[in-house]
């Protein structure tokens, strides 16, 4: 049946400001995770997989669910490593029973966008946790890595997004890196790993060439042999409908916010159906409550 959101009784902005606030707390007591990473990128992945497996022609998938505990989402070799995340955000679970998987992990990514100097995005809760096995998506619908363009825009349109869209949500590589034990790729995308900026773009039409090692094929960068690339990373630069809009947002980080705070609210959303006219919220970040 559709997936209606709902907000458990009583609950109200208020209420998920606090456990925002208790994320945000707890990302800011280990800010030195994975070699000074922290856990935004960590965060902001889990909220991804646990969104990106929708199909709209099917109406499966998606977040509402709250799936990824159960096989075989949990096992689909995509997935490897968010168990850290998860888990991370699990102390949440225990300390606010009403809220949901699904909300827990989502606003988990907003809380990591906004804290690392992100865009605001507009979130609303009502995912429902399901313990029904006919609610768990087949694995592969999240993106392999070592294909080309044309599979990057068939998978996004497969969610329901445009090359604009697509090329804006793989900005959110500027946080975070790769793990040889989760992906079998390596190292992160820049040195402001820890911070939201548009970084991603401007550094991916810089140099790259393939990198030599015993791993899969990933690129470096020519000036510091220090920064990966991903083959669909380089696919952006590669395929000119994606080239024009990885352009506008290395000219313009304001571009970049707006344009990824709208398509990343829309991809935590996809199949969960709200009630005409309900008003996401808008969090404050801690800076914002302190000042
Ligand atoms: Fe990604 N990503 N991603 N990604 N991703 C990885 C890490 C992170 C692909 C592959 C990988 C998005 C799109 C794509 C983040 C966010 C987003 C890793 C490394 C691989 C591989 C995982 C590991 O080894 O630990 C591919 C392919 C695509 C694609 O679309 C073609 C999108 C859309 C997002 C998003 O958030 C909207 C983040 C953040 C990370 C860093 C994770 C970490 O632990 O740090």
């Amino acid at each position: 049946g559709p997936n209606i959101a709902k907000v458990p009784s009583g609950k109200g902005l208020k209420d998920y400001q606090e456990i925002y606030n208790d994320i945000a707390g707890k990302i800011e007591e280990n800010l030195d995770y994975d070699g000074g990473a922290g856990f935004y990128g960590q965060l902001v992945r889990l909220s991804w997989h646990a969104s990106g497996t929708y199909d709209k022609n099917t109406k499966t998938g998606g977040s509402f669910y709250g799936s990824m505990i159960y096989d075989p989402e949990s096992s689909d070799g995509a997935n490897a490593g968010l168990a850290a995340g998860r888990d991370f955000l699990y102390e949440f679970a225990v300390k606010y029973p009403w809220i949901s998987r699904g909300d827990l992990w989502t606003l988990g990514g907003v809380v990591a966008v906004q804290e690392s100097g992100g865009p605001k995005v507009p979130w609303r809760p009502g995912r429902v946790d399901s313990f029904d096995k006919r609610d768990i998506p087949p694995p592969g619908n999240l993106p392999d890595a070592s294909e080309d363009g044309k599979y990057v825009r068939n998978l996004f349109k497969r969610m329901g997004f445009g090359d604009r869209e697509t090329v804006a949500l793989i900005g959110a590589h500027c946080l975070g890196k790769c793990h040889t034990h989760n992906s079998g790729y390596e190292g992160p995308w820049g040195p402001s790993f820890n911070m939201f900026t548009n970084d991603f773009f401007v550094r991916l039409l810089q140099g790259w060439h393939v990198r030599k090692w015993d791993g899969p094929k990933q690129y470096e960068d020519d000036e510091s042999n220090s920064f990966m690339m991903l083959p669909t990373d380089i696919a952006l630069k590669e395929e000119s409908y994606f080239l024009k809009y990885v352009k506008l947002y290395a000219a313009d980080q304001d571009l970049f916010f707006k344009d990824f705070s709208k398509a990343y609210a829309a991809l935590l959303e996809l199949g969960v159906e709200y009630p005409r006219g309900s008003k996401p919220f808008l969090f404050k970040t801690i800076d914002e409550q302190e000042s």
